[in-house]
């Protein structure tokens, strides 16, 4: 019989990439969808029609609940949360609901609902957790066993979440992992982050259509991966017999300037500084400087790998949002 999963954050960036993957699999698939009026529940229907909507929200537990006894998952994903690092510090209360409390209403509504034994458990975890510092940052990049020391509301939320799901593992015996995921991106992400936002303004540049792009801090470091990679690793972990924490990373850390540098050149521009603007609303309270990830566990016990490298994701990023912006000034 064909396994069923529950998708919370279907309408967001790894929601469509994970949707795609276990469509691929033959998964029947379930995700939640928030608000009265919500504009991207179109592009989910029109796009991947395979996917049942059911209106939930993360904060309203009782909708959880009903969500999972309507969908009868043998897989839940928590992908769903405020997950924009500079919003979290402009919304922090509403950050530690939904990012941080809405982890524990997912958890005990699969208690509630009887499914402690039945549905295995995805905690989306990040490397917003580790903060970047120079006392804790090991040479090699973060591992598992790394200290945490998040540095802005939305890291907290998540290490609320993250301790929350191990302590249902513990308490409840529930099947439930958390993947500690480093900075992916590609064509599905927001252009309120800064790779989008950079590819999508060198197309438009490109094209005539904008002359400069405006910026905060352009010395910060991430690990950055392809989105499209990472969840096939989410998959991995719900299929282990035993439940874990794994880091999903490339390994290497590259600078905005980095990102710009390689994207600007994708166009024919060798000198991108004339380009770029720096605007104090851009800059956060608190930085993290520098995020490395060490993924060696996972490649070890999952057998998984990153295929698309720095100069890959750049170039499929920019090459994107040109097709888009050229056929989008078309009409
Ligand atoms: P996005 O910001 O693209 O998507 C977030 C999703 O959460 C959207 O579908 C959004 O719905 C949904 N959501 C927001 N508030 C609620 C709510 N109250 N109830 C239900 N759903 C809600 O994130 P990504 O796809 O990039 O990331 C997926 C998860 O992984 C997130 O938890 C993120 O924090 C985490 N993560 C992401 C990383 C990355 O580099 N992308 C790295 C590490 C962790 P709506 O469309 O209605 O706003
Ligand atoms: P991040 O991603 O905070 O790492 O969180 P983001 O792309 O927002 O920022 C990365 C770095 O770029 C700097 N920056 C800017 N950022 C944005 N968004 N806009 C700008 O104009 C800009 N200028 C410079 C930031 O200061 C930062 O240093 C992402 C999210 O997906 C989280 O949900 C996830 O948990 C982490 O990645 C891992």
């Amino acid at each position: 019989m064909a396994k069923s999963a529950l998708i919370t954050g279907i309408t967001g960036q790894d929601g469509y990439h994970l949707a795609e993957l276990l469509n691929g699999k033959n998964y029947e698939i379930y995700g939640i969808i928030r608000g009265q009026h919500n504009p991207k529940r179109l592009r989910v229907e029109l796009e991947q029609p395979y996917i049942h909507l059911i209106e939930a929200d993360l904060t309203d537990q009782s909708s959880l609940i009903r969500a999972i006894e309507a969908s009868s998952p043998d897989e839940l994903y928590n992908l769903g949360a405020i997950s924009h690092v500079g919003y979290s510090f402009k919304n922090p209360q509403l950050t530690a609901e939904v990012t941080g409390k809405g982890v524990l209403n997912v958890l005990e509504a699969i208690r509630l609902s009887g499914g402690e034994r039945s549905i295995r458990f995805y905690q989306a975890s990040t490397s917003e957790m580790f903060g970047g510092l120079d006392y804790n940052r090991p040479g090699k990049g973060y591992d598992e066993n790394a200290l945490f020391h998040p540095r802005s509301p939305y890291g907290v939320a998540k290490l609320y979440g993250h301790w929350i799901t191990k302590n249902y593992r513990e308490s409840y015996g529930i099947h439930a992992s958390c993947g500690i995921l480093f900075n992916h991106e590609g064509p599905r992400r927001g252009l309120e982050f800064v790779t989008r936002k950079i590819s999508n303004a060198v197309a438009r540049i490109h094209l005539g259509l904008q002359d400069h792009i405006e910026l905060g801090n352009l010395d910060s470091k991430r690990d950055w991966g392809y989105a499209g990679d990472y969840v096939e690793g989410m998959w991995r972990m719900l299929q282990q017999e035993q439940p874990d924490d794994y880091i999903l990373a490339t390994g290497e850390a590259h600078s905005i300037r980095d990102f710009l540098e390689m994207s600007f050149k994708e166009v024919g521009i060798d000198k991108w500084e004339p380009y770029v603007k720096q605007n104090p609303a851009f800059m956060r309270p608190a930085e993290v400087d520098i995020l490395l990830g060490n993924p060696a566990k996972a490649e070890k016990k999952l057998g998984w790998k990153h295929k698309v490298d720095f100069k890959g994701l750049v170039k499929l990023m920019v090459k994107h949002d040109i097709e888009l912006e050229s056929a989008s000034n078309l009409k």
